[in-house]
Parts: structure tokens; sequence; C-alpha cells
């Protein structure tokens, strides 16, 4: 059970600024464990998923991996501690809305001469991506997929814009790197702006950064947002950047490993990618044609720490809850105007994006399809979703079960039900028909469940039968010594 009087823990700006201090912090919280002489191939993927039986699973180091360097490492779990997340429950989420505003304003990167990451460099005929590790994290997967919460950099030909987004990368040959890059990222709009000019694009792939440098490239960013800047407001000090020796872009100094080099159109070069065992669970986007990085320079400190998080299935518990996501959504409701939100939250099983729940106290008849249409269509609910849930302010909607009994008591499906066709969804949604697949058609449909008590008749709903949580409360208080049962 979640203890739901914690408070949410400080931010710990030096540890989300800093990889190696992100470790002594782990260690220090206790929740970090050394693991020596695993295998990169599978056998590590098995225990990092395995972790995620647990709501927060330990951060892990692998050391002296089978047939690796013994100075190379693997880090899991950067940002799924308990010690990074802090408390998953709605105070966690009311704290984060009204997180102090100076963690939101820029701070420009600095630029400095050198740093760690040049402590090792393989130049020329030297470079061979093998030399560091090459996990492969689930048997189907094709490829071994050395970047998964990776930083990829690449900078506008025209602008000072320079993009940070983080897309899966894998293993072709020993110089050669694909990268999968949805249409319409920013990495892609970057990319085709080189290749318009008949140029190859400059990048730059970092695979081990300060864990908040993963946040910023994860999140969603607007054309010509400095995502460096982004992180260096979070953390309250800039992130300091050199230039890549070869591609030119700005890769953070303090880096653990760098692949550089250059990305050419794909009519020069693309090659099969994929499949990648996808967060709902499945291999949905099967293998197609990608363009590819050309590896000119790989650059690592001493000891580099690879960090490694492969997307794993929304049926474990950790994988539901997205604190600033929830809160965005809720955000995202209140700058549209919808009035009177409680609450928002996911429903298990859905990971953290196919169920959205929100609890409204209703003002006005209306009022419940207002928020279900709203959380449909806003850019923070609107990308693949299954199903937005509606229900009363009386109903607790971190509890599954009290939200499926407002499903199951509050709701008439064919009076209460919204389906709405056509809205946005990826390649990786599953249940996306396969000729709408090939059509590029990348849409499905949504269901707005209203579970509110109807607003028009309302008073003469039956009443609830259930002891009412503040009588709750005071009996436990006089009673859970006498009965332990009733302690929670
Ligand atoms: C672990 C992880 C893996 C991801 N893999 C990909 C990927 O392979 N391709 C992709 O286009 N987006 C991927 N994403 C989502 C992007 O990181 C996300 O859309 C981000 O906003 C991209 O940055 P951009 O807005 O600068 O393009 C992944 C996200 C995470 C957290
Ligand atoms: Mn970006």
């Amino acid at each position: 059970m979640l203890d739901k009087t914690e408070k949410p823990k400080r931010y710990d700006a030096a540890a989300m600024g800093d990889l190696r201090v992100f470790l002594e912090r782990a260690e220090a919280a206790g929740e970090f464990k050394r693991v020596k002489g695993a295998d990169p191939e599978l056998e590590i993927g098995a225990i990092f998923e395995l972790s995620h039986e647990h709501l927060y699973p330990p951060v892990m180091v692998f050391e002296e991996m089978k047939g690796c360097d013994p100075t190379h490492r693997m880090l899991c779990n950067v940002r799924v501690a308990k010690f990074v997340v802090g408390d998953l429950n709605m105070d966690a989420v009311k704290a984060y809305r009204n997180r102090p505003k100076e963690r939101s304003q820029p701070i420009p990167p600095r630029l400095v001469n050198t740093g760690p990451v040049y402590e090792n460099v393989m130049e020329g005929d030297a470079v061979d991506i093998n030399k560091l590790p090459t996990p492969r994290w689930h048997e189907a997967d094709g490829g071994n997929y050395v970047g998964t919460e990776c930083v990829v950099i690449v900078k506008d030909p025209d602008s000072d814009w320079v993009n940070l987004g983080t897309y899966r990368v894998s293993v072709r040959d020993k110089t050669t790197l694909s990268v999968f890059i949805e249409e319409g990222k920013g990495g892609d709009v970057i990319r085709r702006k080189w290749w318009a000019k008949g140029k190859p694009c400059p990048i730059a792939i970092c695979v081990g950064q300060a864990p908040i440098l993963g946040v910023v490239a994860s999140g969603a960013s607007k054309e010509g947002e400095s995502e460096f800047a982004t992180a260096g407001g979070a953390i309250g000090r800039p992130i300091d950047v050199v230039p890549a020796r070869v591609s030119g872009v700005p890769i953070p100094a303090d880096a653990e490993i760098v692949y550089d080099g250059f990305m050419p159109p794909p009519s020069e070069d693309s090659r099969p990618e994929g499949p990648f065992g996808e967060w709902p669970g499945y291999y949905a986007s099967d293998a197609r044609l990608e363009p590819v990085m050309h590896v000119k320079a790989i650059y690592h400190r001493n000891n580099p720490i690879m960090i490694g998080q492969p997307p794993t299935a929304p049926t474990y518990p950790g994988r539901q809850i997205k604190i600033p996501q929830v809160a965005g959504l809720w955000d995202a409701l209140e700058a549209a105007g919808v009035p009177g939100i409680k609450g928002v939250w996911k429903l298990p099983g859905g990971g953290s994006s196919f169920i959205n729940i929100i609890s409204i106290k209703q003002l006005h008849p209306g009022h419940a399809k207002m928020a279900g249409l709203v959380a449909a269509g806003c850019r923070a609910g609107a990308y693949m979703t299954r199903m937005i849930i509606v229900v009363d302010e009386d109903i607790d909607i971190t509890n599954p079960t009290e939200v499926m009994w407002a499903v199951a008591t509050r709701w008439d499906p064919k009076g209460d039900t919204d389906v709405i066709d056509g809205c946005w969804t990826g390649l990786i949604d599953p249940a996306l028909h396969p000729d709408k697949r090939d059509n590029g058609d990348t849409t499905t449909a949504r269901m707005i469940i209203y579970a509110t008590r109807p607003f028009h008749w309302k008073d003469k709903f039956p009443t609830v039968n259930k002891v009412p949580p503040e009588y709750a409360d005071k009996i436990r208080a006089k009673w859970s010594a006498e009965l332990p049962f009733l302690s929670k």
C-alpha cells in the first residue's frame, strides 16, 4: 500500500544534474544494487524487467559484464527509483503543479573547452561500437539497442536551435547505428533541413548522461527550444557542453559515452530497423528501412556508465503513473477552462498513456462531458489514449476498484458513452489495423465513459451505502489498538 501521509520528496538537483552524484545518492538511499557477471545478451534485460515487479525497482549497476571490458558499466532504473520519483499519490501531483516557478526558467548551457567525456577517444580506424557494451534486451528485438534512455543531439543548420530527443538506437555494424526517429519529432525536422541542402546531418548520441537530460530529451519540446537550457533551469545551474570533435554539435562535457558522426540522407544509406519490444508490451511497429548514423568517433569517460532503460509492458506496477504527465493533463484541463477538476490519474494496465481518469465536482449539466471531451482532445491527452473515465469527486481515483465501482454503478453504457473516431495514435499501438498502418492512417477511436451521477437527477441518485471516510478515520483511531485489523 502507498503511504498517503508521507510528504513528497524535495527535488534533488545535484543528483539530477550529475550521474555519478546520482549513484552516490542511490547508495545512500539504500536503493542501490551492484550486480557482477551478468550477460548483456538477454540476461540483464530479464533482470531489469523483473525488477519492475516492484513499484520502486532498485537502481542497478551491472559490472564485469560477460564479454565486456571489465571497466565498463551498465546502469538501469535511473528515473524510476523511489528517491527520484517520490511518492506516487495525488498529493505529489498537487505538489508538482505548485512547484517553484524558478524551476521552469531556462538557464542557457555554458560552452567549455573540454571535459571528462574526452578521457578516452576512438577515432578513424579505431572506431568500433562493439568495444562498448551492446545489450540485447528482449529475445525478438531486431538488434542490440545501445540507445534506450539516450540523448540524440542535432543542430538546426539555419539557427542556434539544438534539439535533444530520446530515440531508440541500435547497432548495425561496428561503425553504423540505426536511429528510429518518428516523423515530425524535433530530430526529424532538423535532419530533413540538412538533407534538403544536400548535406548529411551532423549528429551526436549520448548514452550515459545526467538524469535531467534524459527527462528533457524524452519530453515534448517546441521548435527552437533549448532543452539544455530547460535542463539547466530545472537543476538551477547551466549544463556544461563541449563541441563534438567531428560533428561539432554540443555534447554534455561530463557525458559517459558519446557516438559522434553524421546521418546521411536515406537515399544514400538506410537499413532495416526494428522490431523493438515497445512500452505497450508488444512488437507492433515491426521492422522497416530507417536512416543510419555513420560513427566517426566515440568518446567515453574512464569506467563509463551506459544507461539502459528499455520499455517494459504496462502490466508492471511502476509503469502506470508519471507525476509530471498526470499534472500536465490536469493543467491542460484547467487551461481550457474546465472548472471543478479534483484529480487526474491513470487506470493500471494502460501504463502512463492509455486510460485517463478525471474526477470532477459537477457544477452544471454538460460539465462532465466538457471534461471528457477536453481530456480526449487536448495535446496532453490526445496521443495514444484509449479511454477517458470521468467520475464524481467522492471517488478515490488512485484506487482502481473505486473507479470501476463508479463505472459499474453510475454509468449507463447507452447514454453515458462517447466514441470518437480518427484520433491520434502511433505505429506502436497494437490495436492499429494493419491496413491503416500501411496507409499511414495512424488513428484509432477514443471512448469517453461518463461514470458520474447524471447531473439533472443527481439529487434522486441513490445514496451511497458506505462508512463515510471521516467517520472511518475516527473509528480507526479509537479502536485499532484493540482491533489491529482496523489499522491501515
Ligand atoms: C525510453 C524512451 C524511448 C523512446 N524511443 C523513441 C523512438 O525510438 N523514436 C521516437 O520517435 N520517439 C521515442 N521516444 C519518445 C520521444 O523521446 C519523445 O517524443 C520526445 O518528445 C522526442 O523529443 P523531440 O520532441 O525533441 O522530438 C522515446 C521515449 C522514451 C522515454
Ligand atoms: Mn526536443
